[in-house]
C-alpha cells in the first residue's frame, strides 16, 4: 500500500449498513429506522389488544361452562378501522421506500459525477473508468465526496452489488446494464459483496471500495497510468517470464510488454496495491503462492487452474514480480 498511506490510519474495514458513510447509505438507514419503528409500532398494539382479550374475557371460577357468549358478526367500525389503519400505515411505509429505491439508479447523473463500469463474474468483480481509460478488479477507488455512477453488468450469472456502508443492493444481470450512484463522505475502506447466490464461492466473492481524497485519487489514476511492471531482479525477471508463458492468456497486466491481454481474470496491473488476494486472503507473499498452486481450495469452482506442476524455485519468482506491480 506504499504511497496510498491512508489505508493505514483509517482503522478497520467498514462493513456496517446501520453506520453509513455517505448520503446514499443515510437515506437507506433511515428507510431501515421508519421500517422498524412502523413494525414496532404493529407488533405492540397487536401484543397489547390480545394481552388484555385474552385476560378480560377469560373463564373465572364459577362461570357456566355451557354458556355461549354473545355471538358477534360484523362491526361496520371495527372493519373499517382495521383495513384502514394498515392501509396508512403501508402508504408512509410506501412512499419512501420507492422514491429511495429509484433515487440514484434511475436518473441520469449530475455533471461531475464519476463513472465506473463495474462487471460481476464467477467470483471477482471486474472495474473500468471509461473516463480514464483505466481498469483494475477486485477494489475500486474512488474520491470522497463526489458522487459516483456505478454502471453494472454481470459477465455470466447474476451477481449483486452492495457495499453496506456506503448502500445497494443492486443487482448486476448478464446483457443488461443498472446504474446505482453511491458516494463516501469519509476516506477509507469499505467492504462490499455480492449479495446474490452465484455458485460455490459465492461466500467469498467479495470487494473493496477504496475511497481517498480528491487529490490522492487523482494521484492513483496517475499511477494506474503509469503502472510499473518491468523486472529488475533476476528472480523477477523469471517470474515475468513464466507469467507469460502460463498466466497472459487469461490476466492483462498493463506496461509489462504483452498488453494484448486475456480477460477471463482479473487484471494484475498495479496487483501489489490490492489488499487481498482474489478477495479472498491477505495480499502478502505466501497467501499468493498458496493461491497459485491450488486457486480451486480456496475459491472452489473459480476459473482459475492451479499451478502445482510448478516449482518452489519458479512459483516464488512468480510471487516476487506480482509484488513489484505498482
Ligand atoms: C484459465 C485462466 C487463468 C489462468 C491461466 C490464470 N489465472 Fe489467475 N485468475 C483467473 C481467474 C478467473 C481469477 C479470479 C478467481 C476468482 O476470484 O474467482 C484469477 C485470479 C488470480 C489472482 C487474484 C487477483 C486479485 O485481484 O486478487 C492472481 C494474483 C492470479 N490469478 C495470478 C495468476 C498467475 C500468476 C497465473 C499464472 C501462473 C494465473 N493467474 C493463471 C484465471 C486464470
Ligand atoms: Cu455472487
Amino acid at each position: 500500500m506504499a504511497g496510498f498511506g491512508l489505508l493505514t490510519g483509517c482503522g478497520s474495514p467498514h462493513m456496517s449498513a446501520l453506520d453509513p458513510k455517505g448520503p446514499v447509505g443515510e437515506t437507506q438507514l433511515d428507510l431501515i429506522n421508519l421500517s422498524t419503528g412502523i413494525m414496532t409500532l404493529v407488533v405492540i398494539v397487536v401484543a397489547a389488544i390480545y394481552i388484555y382479550v385474552v385476560i378480560k374475557y377469560r373463564e373465572r371460577p364459577g362461570d357456566d361452562k355451557d354458556e355461549i357468549p354473545e355471538q358477534v358478526a360484523g362491526s361496520k367500525k371495527l372493519e373499517i378501522l382495521w383495513t384502514t389503519v394498515p392501509i396508512i400505515l403501508l402508504i408512509i411505509l410506501a412512499v419512501p421506500t420507492i422514491s429511495t429505491t429509484f433515487r440514484g439508479t434511475d436518473r441520469e447523473p449530475e455533471p461531475g459525477t464519476l463513472r465506473i463500469n463495474a462487471t460481476g463474474y464467477q467470483y471477482w468483480f471486474g472495474f473500468e473508468y471509461p473516463d480514464y481509460q483505466v481498469s483494475t478488479a477486485n477494489e475500486v477507488h474512488i474520491p470522497t465526496g463526489r458522487k459516483v455512477e456505478f454502471l453494472l453488468a454481470a459477465h455470466d450469472v447474476v451477481h449483486s452489488f452492495w457495499v453496506p456502508s456506503l448502500g445497494g443492493k443492486q443487482d448486476m444481470n448478464p446483457g443488461r446494464t443498472e446504474r446505482l450512484i453511491l458516494q463516501a463522505d469519509e476516506p477509507g475502506l469499505y467492504e462490499g459483496e455480492c449479495a446474490e447466490l452465484c455458485g460455490a464461492s459465492h461466500a467469498t466473492m467479495r470487494f473493496r471500495v477504496i475511497a481517498h481524497p480528491p487529490a490522492e485519487f487523482e494521484k492513483w489514476i496517475a499511477s494506474r497510468k503509469q503502472p510499473k511492471s518491468k523486472p529488475k531482479t533476476e528472480q523477477q525477471k523469471q517470474g515475468h517470464k513464466l507469467i507469460a508463458q502460463n498466466c497472459i492468456g487469461c490476466h492483462a497486466i498493463q506496461g509489462a510488454g504483452y498488453d494484448i491481454l486475456g480477460r477471463t481474470g482479473p487484471e494484475l496491473t498495479g496487483f501489489s496495491h490490492r489488499t487481498r488476494v482474489a478477495g479472498a486472503l491477505d495480499n502478502n507473499r505466501e497467501n499468493l503462492k498458496k493461491w497459485l498452486v491450488n486457486p480451486q481450495k480456496i475459491k472452489p469452482g473459480n476459473r482459475m487452474p492451479g499451478f502445482d506442476h510448478l516449482d518452489d524455485k519458479q512459483l516464488d519468482a512468480m510471487v516476487e514480480y506480482l509484488q513489484t506491480l505498482k
